[in-house]
């Protein structure tokens, strides 16, 4: 409620973000798991919208890799615990003085990130009681539109964008709650997932990122292989598995987005291939022979993909349970990677 104007979405990164964020040229995002998915949104918004070029890298890699770093780079850590270790290590392999500030977007107030980073976006999504992040994932994504916009402005983003966007997120307490409506559809989808051992996930643009997170979420809580794929991509390799047994799950958002994949969806229907479409409910899927679909609200299309998210973390969470395994403390997985 706080964050109401275009103002009070630079304030909200505290004062000492203003000097560094007018010296943002690029920005260089690093993260883990949920939190790189996340990240790989941000980069699509902030290129989309603020202009702003952005790389993701995760963070277990940052290391060993030579970094030609642009002048004016802000360096920004995503992380639920802010304990990762390898979050960790990035951050304090940041000696290059082009890099303009080290902002941290965290759950976890006092963690080891919050304290080695100059700058810091608490994203206050309560404790994660489960080991794969679910919340922590949507609110930062928020957080990081608020990143977008507070850059943006500087970059001549107007005032009147800024309002537009603010007033889509004022949309997402609602939209969110209708997807979360959606329980027992995608409960009754979920059946036809319990016996398969691979799950394919497209996506196209922004919504690719949300495809990775849908497949990261049933890997980790029902412990199928899942991949995604942006759709494009399906007839350079992944295709040739498509079969009876390989469900393919598409998010499709709107029309523009199935027209594009239309094409992709026929390869894996002549294949066999069952799909489950998770779209707009005004656009013009029809369910058909091997074709599901399940009907999502209206959604403006910034926020998008914070509200698909929200289907795929149910899907996950129901083959997991029709599976019997441990939706909160899945095996092998820790909740914080300190090692
Ligand atoms: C990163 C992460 C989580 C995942 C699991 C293991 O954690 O990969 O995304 O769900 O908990 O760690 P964090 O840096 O966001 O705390």
């Amino acid at each position: 409620d706080r964050i109401d104007s275009p103002q009070s979405v630079s304030d909200a990164f505290g004062e000492r973000a203003t000097a560094i964020f007018d010296q943002v040229r690029t920005v260089q995002i690093v993260a883990c798991g949920t939190s790189y998915h996340a990240g790989m949104v941000a980069r699509y918004w902030l290129e989309a919208l603020a202009g702003i070029p952005c790389q993701v890298e995760v963070a277990s890699e940052f290391r060993y890799r030579q970094h030609v770093v642009p002048e004016g780079t802000l360096f920004v850590t995503i992380s639920q615990s802010g304990e990762t270790a390898d979050t960790l290590a990035a951050l304090r392999d940041t000696d290059s003085s082009n890099y303009v500030g080290r902002l941290a977007i965290c759950n976890v107030d006092g963690s080891s990130l919050v304290r080695e980073s100059e700058l810091v976006f608490l994203t206050k999504a309560g404790p994660e009681i489960g080991v794969a992040s679910t919340k922590a994932f949507t609110t930062q994504l928020t957080a990081l539109l608020m990143l977008v916009m507070a850059l943006g402005r500087r970059k001549g983003m107007e005032d009147e964008k800024i309002e537009s966007i603010l007033n889509e997120l004022r949309q997402l307490p609602n939209l969110i709650e209708q997807a979360a409506s959606l329980d027992k559809p995608i409960e009754q989808l979920s059946r036809a997932f319990v016996e398969k051992h691979h799950t394919l996930f497209l996506g196209r643009g922004v919504q690719f990122p949300v495809a990775m997170e849908g497949a990261l979420k049933l890997k980790e809580i029902s412990y199928i292989h899942a991949e995604a794929y942006p759709a494009g991509e399906l007839k350079h390799g992944p295709l040739a598995l498509v079969d009876k047994d390989m469900p393919v799950v598409a998010v499709a958002p709107n029309d523009e987005l199935l027209e594009k994949l239309k094409s992709n969806l026929q390869e894996v229907r002549a294949r066999g291939g069952e799909l489950y479409l998770f779209a707009d409910k005004n656009a013009h899927v029809k369910e058909g022979e091997g074709i599901h679909v399940l009907n999502l609200p209206a959604v403006p299309e910034i926020i998008a993909p914070i509200v698909y998210t929200v289907p795929l973390q149910l899907l996950s969470y129901h083959v997991a349970v029709l599976r019997g395994t441990d939706v909160d403390q899945p095996r092998n997985l820790a909740k914080s990677v300190t090692v």
